[in-house]
Parts: C-alpha cells; structure tokens; sequence
C-alpha cells in the first residue's frame, strides 16, 4: 500500500490529545501508519480592504511520523466556507435541522467550493503516484472532484463523520445535485450506520437514477462508486492507559471523595445543539421531580466543550444551557448540594477516564449524531467488576452497535428520565453482563479496525 495522505478541515497533532471525534479518531490512525495530514492550519489571515482573497500559504511541519501540511484562510473564505457552508448549512441539514439552516446566504456556496479547490491546488503538488487519499468529513465534498478536474489520478476514499439524512430531507438543499454528484468522485465512501448507507443508497436512485452494481456499487455519471458502512471507534488500549496515568487517576479519587454518598450522573459533549442537552437537562429534572430519592444525591456533570461560537445558533443554545442549569440548581440546590454542576470549557483528555471511572451513569443523548465517540470512552473507562451503565440515544450512530446500553428516545424527556432511574438501580450482575458485551464489541471495531477495514476496502476498489 502506498503512502497514506489524509486530509480534513482541521489538523492536529497526533500526540496532542484534541476535543472532537474527528480529530481523535484520525491522529490515533495516523500514529500507527504514518503519512501526510493536510488541511486548514486554523489560522485565518486578514487581507488588505479591496484586495483579492489570499492564496493561503501553505506550513508543513513533523510530528511524528506523520507530517502536517496547512494553509491559512482568508477572513471572507474562512466565513464563507467554514461558518457559513459548512456549519450553517451542511452540518445542520445533515443532523436533520432544516430549521437551523441558513440557505439564504447563496455566496457561500460559492466559496466553500472556492476553498475546495484552493485545497485541491495547493494539495496536489504534494502527492506521490501511489498516495492512497483519504478526504474527511463534509467540509470537503467536493475535494476528489477538484483533484480530479487537476489530473490526480490516485484512489480516493471519502468518510463522513455526520450522519446523512433521508432523501427528501437532502433535497432542501439549494444545489444538492452537485453536492451528491461530488461523491462520485471517489472511489469509495464511507458512512457511519447502515442507517445512512441506506439514505445514500434511496438518495442516488431516486435523484441522480444510479444503478446498482452488485452489492455496494452505484454507477451514475459514467463513474462508479463503492459505498459501505465503517462505523468509527476509539483505541481501547490507548484510553485504558490515559486511566492509569496520574491526571486521571487524581480526578476519579477526588470525585469519589467528593461524592461518597452522591450518585454521579454524567455528560461530555461539545456545546452543539446536536447533542440534546437541554433536552438532557430537562430529563434530569424531570428525574428530580418524580422520583426524589435522587435529591441530594443525583449529581449531573455536565461537560460542554465551547464549539463554534460565532455562528449564532450555538451562542443561542449556551444561552439556553445557562437558563436551564440556573433554573434547576435553583429550584432543587441545596446549601451542601448543587444538582448540576455545568463546565462550558475544555476538561483536559487526561482526566476523561477518572471522570467516567467515577460515574455511575453516562448520559449520551444527542438528538442525531453520527456515531458518539463519548459512549465508547465511557465503556472503556469502566472497572468490569463494578461497571456503570450507559444511556444512549437510539439516535446515535452508535446504537447500531451498542445495543446492550439502556437505548432512549432523548426527545422524550420522561422515559429518559426513567431510563436513567433503572441505570441508577440496575443490580451488579446485570451491569456487569451489559459491559462486558459492550466491551467486547468496543474492542473488535476499534480505531485501527476502523481505519484498517476502510484503507483495505479502498484499496480494492478499482472503480473508475
Ligand atoms: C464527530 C461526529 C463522530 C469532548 N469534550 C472534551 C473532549 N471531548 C472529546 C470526547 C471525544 C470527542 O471529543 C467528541 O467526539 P464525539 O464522537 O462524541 O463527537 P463530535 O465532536 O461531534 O465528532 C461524531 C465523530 O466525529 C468521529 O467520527 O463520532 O458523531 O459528530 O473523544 O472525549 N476532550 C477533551 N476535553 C473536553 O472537554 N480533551
């Protein structure tokens, strides 16, 4: 196999740990395989009133084995690209929120393609013949398509970290022929849930008439894609160790002291409205409420990672989150205890597996997600003989796989609130039963299975 070369909005150091799944899941690939890592150096430049858009300049730098290759932005394609496509539309269309989007700003399309083919150019110099490319996540689309139009000739795999919706939803957006045809570009792509291969699958035949070729394949425009289900994992191993270490190990004994008498309850998201917290929050105190054993004693930690706070539908839900965490911990706070206990920062990664290891309950509810990589973080964290249960939103691409998890309904606050009283009385041998399965599970898909099934899928798929 050839050289890997990955390219994604964002880079990162793999031997930095990051918040997001992304950014997670990649650099723990990388690590093992080395290669190229391109995309955006985050770094966005300003350029002179009445001047053109900047040629973004490109920085490369060693980590590793793996090297990172970024260029900046200017302000107008950083906001028309970044903010105002790809987060403004696509990510609220793909987690099936045509309320949230803004398709009125019509310029930006034009320029999250503009930023497509800046990559696309700047890129293309660096490739090797035998480069196997593998281009992340939908800020990034249309990049095979650009490549192509350049003369790269080398495979090209395609994975989508969200979910992708139903046919009928996808065609609110303005233009969304040429988004779709863009996949077709690649020689494989890949999807999260067989939930979403299957959207793919109606969306290519009933809009573009592709046809079926065998199991996987669809030929539309005289191309023919290869299009299967890789659901992400985390590295077991790699979280397990991070709960040995020092940080972590302090964070769960200080928790444990802390909360001796307490039952923690916990949350670890990015602040994004995807993630359902207020509907979260809404369960917990609708658990306050009925059940009030739990006063005094349920404790939600709730960790809400700050997550693109210029776009105004998440400075809208932080507004919300304060609102609801002010009204419960009001109603319901004690001189000696505070039901929720809100963090709007980044906790280190290093105290994650403390912090699960602590929890007797984790809440990951997201209304839609692509896969959910906290659910797998917390099961790793869990001691086998005491393990606390996970409540997981059956929304979650990860409840394809984690079916032993209590599964919710997180738009339904009141059976979420019960699921969470049964995770609080569940006997021992029952959670030890559903973790160990769930474990077992974590452990035969992993990262490196993930991204060893995707690169060797991609690698025999001659499609043309
Ligand atoms: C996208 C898709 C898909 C969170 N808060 C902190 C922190 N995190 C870490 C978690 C986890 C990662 O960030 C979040 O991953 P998720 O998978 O939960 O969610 P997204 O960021 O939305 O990721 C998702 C993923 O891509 C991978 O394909 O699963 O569906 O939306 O690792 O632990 N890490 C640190 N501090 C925090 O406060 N250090």
């Amino acid at each position: 196999m050839g050289r890997l070369v990955a390219v994604s909005n964002r880079v990162a150091d793999p031997r930095n740990a990051s918040a997001g799944g992304l950014a997670v899941a990649l650099g723990e690939a990388l690590k093992v395989t080395g290669g190229l890592w391109f995309g955006w150096s985050g770094k966005v430049v300003e350029t002179a009133q009445g001047g053109t858009p900047g040629e973004g300049e490109l920085h490369q730098q060693q980590a590793g084995n793996v090297t990172l290759a970024t260029v900046d932005l200017c302000r107008e394609d950083h906001d028309g690209y970044y903010l105002g496509y790809s987060n403004g539309v696509l990510w609220p269309v793909f987690h099936y929120r045509l309320d949230l989007a803004d398709f009125d700003a019509g310029q930006n399309l034009n320029i999250y393609r503009r930023v497509n083919q800046l990559f696309a150019r700047k890129l293309a110099p660096l490739l090797e013949p035998d480069d196997e490319i593998w281009i992340h996540d939908y800020h990034l689309i249309p990049l095979a398509a650009e490549l192509r139009a350049i003369g790269c000739s080398q495979r090209i795999g395609f994975f989508l970290h969200i979910p992708l919706p139903p046919p009928l939803i996808l065609a609110a957006i303005p233009q969304h022929e040429w988004l779709m045809r863009a996949l077709f570009a690649y020689d494989l792509v890949g999807f999260q849930s067989h939930a979403d291969l299957e959207h793919f699958g109606r969306y290519v035949q009933s809009e573009a008439r592709a046809e079926p070729m065998g199991e996987h394949r669809y030929r539309a425009f005289h191309r023919t894609v290869r299009a299967q289900a890789f659901p992400i994992g985390i590295d077991v191993d790699e979280f397990a160790e991070l709960g040995r270490g020092p940080e972590a190990r302090e964070t769960y004994e200080m928790m444990m002291a802390q909360y001796a008498r307490r039952r923690l309850l916990l949350g670890i998201d990015r602040l994004d409205y995807s993630k359902g917290l207020p509907q979260r929050l809404k369960a917990f105190q609708i658990l306050l409420a009925e059940y009030p054993e739990n006063r005094m004693s349920a404790t939600l930690v709730q960790i809400a990672a700050p997550s693109r706070e210029s776009v105004d539908a998440y400075a809208d839900l932080r507004r919300e989150m304060e609102g609801i965490t002010g009204a419960i911990n009001g109603r319901y706070g004690e001189l000696d205890w505070m039901p929720v206990r809100y963090i709007h920062r980044t906790t280190s990664r290093r105290r994650l597996p403390g912090l699960c290891r602590a929890s007797r309950v984790a809440l990951v509810t997201p209304l839609r997600d692509g896969m959910n990589l906290v659910a797998k973080e917390y099961v790793a964290a869990q001691d086998p003989a005491d393990p606390g249960v996970l409540v997981l939103s059956r929304f979650a691409g990860a409840a394809e796989q984690m079916k032993e998890a209590l599964l919710v309904n997180p738009y339904d606050t009141r059976a979420t609130a019960q699921a969470v009283q049964q995770a609080l009385h569940m006997p021992l041998a029952e959670r030890q039963a559903r973790h160990g399965k769930l474990l077992e599970r974590i452990r035969a898909q992993d990262v490196h299975w993930w991204s060893g099934e995707f690169l060797r899928t991609l690698a025999e798929s001659d499609c043309g």
